[in-house]
C-alpha cells in the first residue's frame, strides 16, 4: 500500500467517525434531549448571616463543599440518562422504581443530598419570628400541646439520629409529625411532605459545636424561618387540593 492511499484511508476513516458521531449526537439529542444539569441553588443569605448560632466557616464549607458535592455527583449519575434527568427530582424521589437500577442509589443519595440541603437553607433566616405562625402554629399546638413541648420532642428526635441524618417536621395527610431520616433519605420518598428540617450530620455543626449536637439543635431555633414553614404548609395544601 503506498503512502498516499494509506493517508486517504486514514482521512476517510476519521471523516466517517466525525460524521457518525455528529449524526449520533443529533439523533440522540433530538430523541432524548439534552441532559438536565443541576446547579447549586442560591443561598438566601450571606455565609455569616446566621451567626452566632451557625458560624460562617461551617456555612461556607457546608454550602460550597458538601452541597456542591451532591450537585456534582447527581449530575455525574444522570449524565448518560437524559430521559431520567428530565423528570423533576421531586418526582424521581417519589417514584423510585422509575430510576434505573444502575443509578438508583446514586440518585437517591445525591438527589436527596441536593434537595434536603436546598430545603434546609430555606427554612433558616437571620430574621426569625422565633415562634411558629399561622396554620402551622395551630397544628403544632394541637399536635404537641405547645411550641415548647414541640421543641423538646424535636430536639429529642434530632439527638436520636444515630450517625448521619436529618430531623423533620412533616405533613402526614392532615397531621404534622416529627420524623427522622438516615443519611440523605428524604421523607418525600415515604409520601410525607417536609415542612421543616434540621441537618444533624456532623459536618453541619462539628467546627463550632464539636460533638455537642444538643447545643447545636437548641441554638438552631433562633434561626428557624417560620414564615417559610408556613409557606411550605400552604403549598402542600394547595398541591393536594390541586390549586
Ligand atoms: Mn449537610
Amino acid at each position: 500500500m503506498n503512502r498516499t492511499l494509506h493517508f486517504s484511508l486514514l482521512v476517510l476513516c476519521i471523516g466517517a467517525l466525525v460524521i457518525g458521531a455528529a449524526y449520533y449526537y443529533r439523533i440522540h439529542s433530538k430523541v432524548l434531549g439534552p441532559v438536565r444539569e443541576y446547579v447549586l441553588p442560591p443561598l438566601p443569605y450571606s455565609f455569616n448571616a446566621l451567626e452566632p448560632y451557625i458560624d460562617e466557616k461551617t456555612m461556607r464549607i457546608h454550602y460550597t463543599k458538601h452541597h456542591q458535592g451532591y450537585v456534582n455527583k447527581l449530575n455525574a449519575a444522570l449524565k448518560d440518562y437524559p430521559e431520567v434527568s428530565k423528570k423533576p427530582l421531586k418526582y424521581l424521589l417519589t417514584h423510585v422504581a422509575e430510576i434505573p437500577k444502575a443509578i438508583r442509589t446514586a440518585v437517591l443519595n445525591n438527589g436527596g443530598g441536593y434537595i434536603n440541603h436546598a430545603f434546609f437553607w430555606e427554612v433558616m433566616t437571620p430574621y426569625s419570628t422565633q415562634a411558629p405562625i399561622g396554620e402551622t402554629k395551630k397544628l403544632i399546638e394541637e399536635q404537641f400541646g405547645s411550641f415548647e413541648q414541640f421543641k423538646i420532642a424535636f430536639n429529642k428526635a434530632a439527638l436520636s439520629v444515630f450517625g448521619s441524618g436529618w430531623a423533620w417536621l412533616v405533613l402526614d395527610k392532615n397531621d404534622v409529625r416529627i420524623v427522622t431520616t438516615a443519611n440523605q433519605d428524604c421523607p418525600l420518598t415515604d409520601g410525607l411532605v417536609p415542612l421543616l428540617v434540621l441537618d444533624v450530620w456532623e459536618h453541619a455543626y462539628y467546627l463550632h459545636y464539636q460533638n455537642r449536637r444538643a447545643e447545636y439543635s437548641t441554638a438552631w431555633w433562633h434561626v428557624v424561618n417560620w414564615e417559610q414553614v408556613e409557606k411550605n404548609y400552604q403549598q402542600a395544601r394547595g398541591e393536594r387540593n390541586g390549586t
